[in-house]
C-alpha cells in the first residue's frame, strides 16, 4: 500500500466513523432525552390539582394554607417544597408532642397518592406562610407554587378566608431535634 492509498484509506475511515458518531448523538440525545422529560412533568404537575385551596386571613405573623390535592395519574406525586409571592413556606404537619398537638415541617414532604388525593386541612397537614411581610385579609388571593420531586412546578391560587379554630401550637425550629421526631 502505498502513502497516497493509506492516507485515502484513512480519510474515508474517519469520515464514516464522524457520521456514524453523529448519527448516533442525534438518536440517543434528540428524541430519547426530550421523551423522558415530557413523561417526568406529566407524571407530576401536570397531573395534580389543587381544590378548593383557602388561607386563614391574619393580621401579622404566620398563616396557613388549605385544600385537597388530587393526583389524576397512576404514579404517586411528592410534594418536597412550596412558596408564595408573600412569604417562606414550609410543608407542615400537626403531631402530639408531650399531649400538646404542635406543628412541625414535614422533611419527607406530601404524597399525593396514585388516582388519590391527599387533603389539606386544619388539624392536619398544611402550607405554612412564615413571617408574613403584611396582613393577609379575607378575600385576598395568594400565588402559591408547589415543587414536586421530580422538579416540576405547579402554581395555584388560595383566597384568603376568616377562621377560627385550630388549637395546634406552632412548635419553633429550634426544638424540633429535641424532641426527635
Ligand atoms: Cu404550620
Amino acid at each position: 500500500m502505498n502513502d497516497t492509498m493509506s492516507n485515502a484509506l484513512s480519510r474515508a475511515a474517519a469520515a464514516a466513523a464522524l457520521s456514524l458518531g453523529l448519527l448516533a448523538a442525534c438518536a440517543d440525545g434528540g428524541e430519547a432525552e426530550k421523551n423522558e422529560d415530557d413523561t417526568a412533568r406529566a407524571a407530576a404537575a401536570e397531573s395534580v390539582t389543587v381544590v378548593d385551596a383557602w388561607a386563614v386571613a391574619t393580621e401579622e405573623g404566620m398563616t396557613a394554607v388549605f385544600g385537597v390535592l388530587e393526583n389524576g395519574a397512576d404514579t404517586e406525586a411528592r410534594i418536597v417544597e412550596a412558596a408564595s409571592d408573600l412569604s417562606r413556606v414550609e410543608l407542615h404537619e400537626v403531631a402530639e408532642s408531650d399531649g400538646d398537638m404542635v406543628m412541625q415541617e414535614v422533611e419527607e414532604g406530601f404524597a399525593v397518592p396514585a388516582g388519590g388525593e391527599h387533603e389539606l386541612h386544619p388539624g392536619g397537614d398544611h402550607l405554612m406562610l412564615m413571617e408574613l411581610a403584611e396582613p393577609l385579609v379575607a378575600g385576598d388571593r395568594i400565588a402559591m407554587t408547589l415543587v414536586f420531586e421530580d422538579g416540576s412546578e405547579l402554581v395555584f391560587d388560595a383566597v384568603a378566608k376568616d377562621f377560627a379554630g385550630g388549637d395546634e401550637e406552632y412548635e419553633p425550629h429550634g426544638d424540633h431535634d429535641a424532641h426527635d421526631m
